[in-house]
């Protein structure tokens, strides 16, 4: 995508880790169904610390397509892409997927309920009533427990922060900026800051239908989960 071209409505982020096997198909699908929106967007891929072909496929991707655009940096961290790709994208709105969802019907929602000027920030919520979630239970169990945790520890005041988010990027962007944390728990942080700052945030349930299992498995981000989250609750509860 060129700089100078004008700035489009909306900026979808997708962070990008391992994803050879369905990063090109699910990327085209996804344009595909763009196109109902009638919105201009961007689409950027974050990709960070793969080790097979998705960095090579998400260039290629950003040639074929004018309105996609890849952003590498190193070390396979997502909360990092995610938050380079927020302060790097140009649109009113930021919409936040990935690529296992791509989930263009929580888009549709999003938009409309942000078509209130009130509401800032929308949030999909796995948990709350009306949301179906088809993950296994062992991945079900670790999102309540994590919610849990942001609730006691950090005054969280909602059913889900991972996932996907629709957010107006003036008031969200410098949020984005000042999070302390990166990893799986960056996202929260986002959530959580917004709601901090008086940010009017709003939950919708989704359907959660992944089109494969993570390349992380849960056990393998747990430490990581625990130590960002006392950082959180230092930096948030005890120093404000
Ligand atoms: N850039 C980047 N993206 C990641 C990383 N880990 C996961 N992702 C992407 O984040 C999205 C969600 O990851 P997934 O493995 O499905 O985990 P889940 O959020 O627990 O379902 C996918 O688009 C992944 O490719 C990472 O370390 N770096
Ligand atoms: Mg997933």
């Amino acid at each position: 995508m060129q700089e100078q071209s004008p700035a489009p409505s909306i900026s979808i982020v997708i962070p990008v880790y391992n994803e050879e096997a369905i990063l090109r198909a699910s990327l085209v699908d996804l344009i595909d169904r763009l196109e109902p929106l009638g919105r201009s967007y961007e689409l950027i891929l974050a990709e960070n610390g793969s080790t097979d072909r998705t960095a090579a496929l998400g260039r290629e991707l950003s040639e074929r397509f004018e309105q996609v655009s890849s952003r590498h940096t190193d070390d396979a961290n997502y909360g990092k892409a995610l938050r380079d790709a927020i302060l790097h994208a140009r649109g009113d709105i930021v919409i936040c997927d990935e690529i296992d969802l791509c989930d263009t019907d929580f888009y549709s929602r999003a938009l409309g309920i942000l078509e209130d000027p009130t509401v800032d920030f929308v949030v999909g919520s796995k948990t709350m009533v009306g949301a179906r979630d088809e993950r296994p239970l062992h991945r079900r169990l670790g999102t309540r427990v994590i919610n849990d945790l942001l609730r006691w520890t950090l005054g969280f005041q909602g059913t889900d922060t991972h996932g996907l988010k629709a957010f107006r990027r003036k008031p969200i962007a410098p949020i984005a900026r000042a999070c302390l944390v990166d990893r799986d728990l960056f996202a929260s942080e986002l959530v959580i800051r917004a709601q901090r700052a008086g940010l009017e945030v709003r939950e919708i349930p989704v359907l959660v239908l992944e089109k494969r299992p993570p390349s992380v498995g849960l056990a393998r981000r747990v430490p990581n989960v625990l130590k960002n989250l006392a950082k959180l609750f230092v930096a948030i509860r005890i120093k404000g």
